[in-house]
C-alpha cells in the first residue's frame, strides 16, 4: 500500500479548489475518520471487551439492540457534535433528530448515519460497517436544525459514503464527482489513499439477495431470480449468489466487482427493508458517482422526496446494466 496521501490530505486538496470552501467539511470528515477508528478498534477486540451480545433493549425499527451498536452511535454523535460544522444529525438507532448540545457551535451541515450496518454479523466476527450522509442544512442561520434539514433527497447531498470493517479497515466516500477509498493503517492509524476514482463495471457476474424470502417476493421478482441464476440467451452466465447480510460487505463487493445487490418489497414489508436515509440514499449517492444506478424499481433512489426518518425503501443497486435488467424484467 502506497503511504503517500492521507484521506485528509485528499479532502483538503479537493476542497481547496472550492472557493467558498470554509474547511467545515473538512472538520466533519476528521471527525468522522477520529470515530471510525476508535469504532474500528473496538471492534477489532469485540470478543476481549465484553461488547458482543444484546443491550436487552429493542431500538426504533423494533429490532435488538447490539452493545456495539450504542458504542458506535454514541462515538459517532460525540465526535462529531463537538466539531461546530453539524446543525442536527439522524441515525438509524435514535428515533427523532439528534439535536446538537446548547454549548456546541452549530454549522451548515446535517450527518445521517447508520452507525453499525449488518449489526447481526458482530457476533459472528464477519464483516461490519458504518453508513453516513452529509447534506447542506436548510434552515437558515446558526441555529438548531429541524427535522427539515435531515428529511432531503439524496440529488441534494453534498457528500456521502462508508466505513467497512472487514479483513481491513476502509473509507469510500463520494463527494459527487468520482469515488475514492481510503485503508486504514493500523499501525499508523491513519486513512491512506488505496482505491482511487473507483468505476463500477458496466455488469458483473453476481448477485447478492436474501433468497430466504423466495416465498414472499411478487412472482415477477422470482422469475428475474430464477432467470439471473440460470444460463441464458445471448450468452449470459449463470450469476453466482453472494450474500453476507450486512449491505456495506455485500455493496463494497458489488462496487468493485459488478453485479447487483437487491433488497426488494415483499408481502410482508411491502417497501423491503433498507432505510432510505441511513442506507440507500448515501450508497445510492455512491453508486451513481461510481457510474452505476440504483433504484427502488419505481423511481431513481436520489429522487426520493423522505417524508419520514426512518422510511423504508425496496433497492436494487450496481452495475448499470444489471439494474437496468432488474427493473425491466420486473417492473417492466
Ligand atoms: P441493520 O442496519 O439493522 O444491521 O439492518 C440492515 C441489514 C443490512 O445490512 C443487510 O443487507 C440486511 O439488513 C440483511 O437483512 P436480512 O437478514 O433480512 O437479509
Ligand atoms: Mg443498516
Amino acid at each position: 500500500m502506497a503511504h503517500g496521501i492521507t484521506l485528509e490530505h485528499h479532502i483538503l486538496r479537493r476542497q481547496r479548489a472550492v472557493p467558498e470552501a470554509t474547511g467545515e467539511l473538512t472538520r466533519l470528515f476528521h471527525q468522522l475518520s477520529l470515530a471510525s477508528k476508535i469504532i474500528a478498534s473496538k471492534v477489532g477486540k469485540a470478543g476481549l471487551a465484553n461488547v458482543l451480545g444484546l443491550t436487552g433493549d429493542v431500538n426504533v425499527q423494533g429490532e435488538e439492540v447490539q452493545k456495539l451498536d450504542i458504542f458506535a452511535n454514541n462515538t459517532i454523535v460525540s465526535c462529531v457534535e463537538a466539531s461546530g460544522t453539524v446543525c442536527v444529525m439522524g441515525s438509524e438507532e435514535v428515533e427523532e433528530p439528534i439535536a446538537i448540545s446548547p454549548h456546541h457551535p452549530k454549522g451548515k451541515y446535517v450527518l445521517q448515519f447508520d452507525p453499525l450496518d449488518g449489526s447481526g454479523n458482530i457476533d459472528i466476527n464477519a464483516s461490519i460497517g458504518t453508513i453516513f450522509s452529509i447534506h447542506q442544512r436548510k434552515t437558515e442561520g446558526t441555529g438548531p436544525g429541524n427535522l427539515g434539514d435531515c428529511l432531503q433527497p439524496g440529488r441534494d447531498l453534498v457528500a456521502a459514503g462508508y466505513i467497512i470493517y472487514g479483513s481491513s479497515n476502509m473509507l469510500v466516500y463520494s463527494t459527487g464527482d468520482g469515488v475514492h477509498g481510503f485503508t486504514l493503517d493500523p499501525a499508523i492509524g491513519e486513512f491512506f489513499l488505496s482505491h482511487e476514482n473507483i468505476v463500477i463495471p458496466e455488469r458483473g457476474d453476481t448477485y447478492s439477495i436474501n433468497e430466504g424470502n423466495y416465498h414472499r417476493w411478487s412472482e415477477p421478482t422470482q422469475r428475474w431470480v430464477d432467470w439471473i441464476k440460470r444460463p441464458g440467451a445471448d450468452d449470459k452466465k449463470a450469476y453466482r449468489l453472494r450474500y453476507i447480510g450486512a449491505m456495506v460487505a455485500d455493496f463494497h463487493r458489488t462496487l468493485l466487482t459488478g453485479g447487483i445487490f437487491v433488497y426488494p418489497g415483499d408481502s410482508k414489508n411491502t417497501n423491503g427493508k433498507l432505510r432510505l436515509l441511513y442506507e440507500a440514499s448515501p450508497l445510492s449517492f455512491v453508486v451513481e458517482a461510481a457510474g452505476g444506478r440504483a433504484s427502488s424499481g419505481e423511481e431513481r433512489i436520489l429522487d426520493i422526496e423522505p417524508t419520514a426518518l426512518h422510511q423504508r425503501t425496496p433497492l436494487f443497486i450496481g452495475s448499470k446494466g444489471d439494474v437496468d435488467d432488474a427493473v425491466a424484467k420486473i417492473f417492466g
